[in-house]
């Protein structure tokens, strides 16, 4: 019988959890906690984290999950190489649904970095105005340049202060829109962005509004992920799923 765990945590994630239930699969939707109020599911949710990879493999004992999917964010690559080594030790199907990351397009001006050291050396010295949109886990590490002015967005108030002097926070959780961003660039005389190339339409507004206003853009690219089956669709999952439950494997 199968019974699949989806490891969720983004707005592919929710809508692959609403077919699954449409098809009504016994599936789990699993969160890591990051956030105080997650958006609800039409699936069983759990919260947490499961103590590493091996915590992973005896989950997936443990609840007999028969097939995996890795819906997290593609910057969640602990938790994608946490379910390629559990899947291996468990020997459990795996799939990821991993949307393809933005292109350039004429008229984009980014600065491709790989990681958060390089974003900040790519800001000026002369202060600017600068968009964070890069949540709130490694905004510390800007605070070396304090020079700037930051306008900073995370999903949930902040615990404790902020690492800046002179800072304009955002509470949002989106998927946000082409005319909110501009509005919201417009008013705050935003001049860089840094951002995280998370591919999808959920973010993708900030970096249409910043080839609007011919603003550089400092571009995160995406880490390694190992080699696992990986497609951009909930139908190909549908499918691979269904595939999978007429071989009865
Ligand atoms: C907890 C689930 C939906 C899902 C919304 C998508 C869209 C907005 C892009 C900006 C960039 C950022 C951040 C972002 C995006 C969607 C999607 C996506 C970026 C939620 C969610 C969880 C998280 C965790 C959170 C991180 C943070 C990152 C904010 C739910 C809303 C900046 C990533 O406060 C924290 O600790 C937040 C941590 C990981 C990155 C960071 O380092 O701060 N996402 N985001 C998931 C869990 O607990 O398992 O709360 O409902 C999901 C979404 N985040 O409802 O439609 O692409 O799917 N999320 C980045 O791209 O850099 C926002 O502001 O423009
Ligand atoms: P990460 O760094 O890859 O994961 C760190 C640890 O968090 C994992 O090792 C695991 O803990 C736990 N974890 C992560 N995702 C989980 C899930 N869906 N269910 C249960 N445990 C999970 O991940 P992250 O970047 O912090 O992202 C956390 C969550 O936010 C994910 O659901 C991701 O999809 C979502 N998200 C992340 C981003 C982003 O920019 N990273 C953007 C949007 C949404 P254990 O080792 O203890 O198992």
């Amino acid at each position: 019988m199968m019974r699949v765990l989806i490891l969720g945590g983004t707005s592919d994630a929710n809508l692959l959890a609403a077919a699954a239930a449409r098809a009504g699969l016994d599936a789990i939707y699993s969160y890591a906690g990051r956030t105080r109020a997650p958006s609800g599911q039409s699936l069983p949710t759990r919260i947490g984290g499961f103590g590493g990879a091996s915590g992973l493999a005896e989950y997936i004992r443990r609840e007999g999950i028969t097939h995996l999917i890795d819906a997290t964010h593609p910057f969640a690559a602990d938790m994608s190489r946490n379910a390629v080594a559990a899947c291996e030790a468990t020997r459990t199907p795996l799939i990821a649904l991993e949307r393809e990351p933005w292109a350039k397009m004429p008229g984009d001006n980014w600065i491709e970095v790989s990681d958060i050291t390089s974003a900040v050396a790519a800001l000026p010295e002369n202060p600017a105005r600068v968009f964070l949109a890069i949540g709130r886990q490694h905004i510390e590490r800007f605070s070396t340049k304090p020079q700037h002015v930051y306008t900073l967005r995370f999903v949930d108030p902040p615990d404790r202060s902020l690492p800046f002097p002179d800072a304009d926070l955002i509470v949002s959780r989106g998927p946000f829109t082409l005319t909110g961003e501009l509005e919201m660039m417009r008013s705050r005389g935003i001049e860089w962005i840094v951002a995280r190339n998370a591919g999808g339409t959920g973010a993708r507004a900030k970096i249409d509004a910043a080839r609007e206003f011919g603003l550089p853009v400092v571009m995160l690219t995406r880490p390694e992920l190992p080699v696992r089956l990986r497609v951009e669709s909930v139908a190909e999952v549908m499918q691979w799923l269904s595939h999978r439950a007429c071989l009865g494997a």
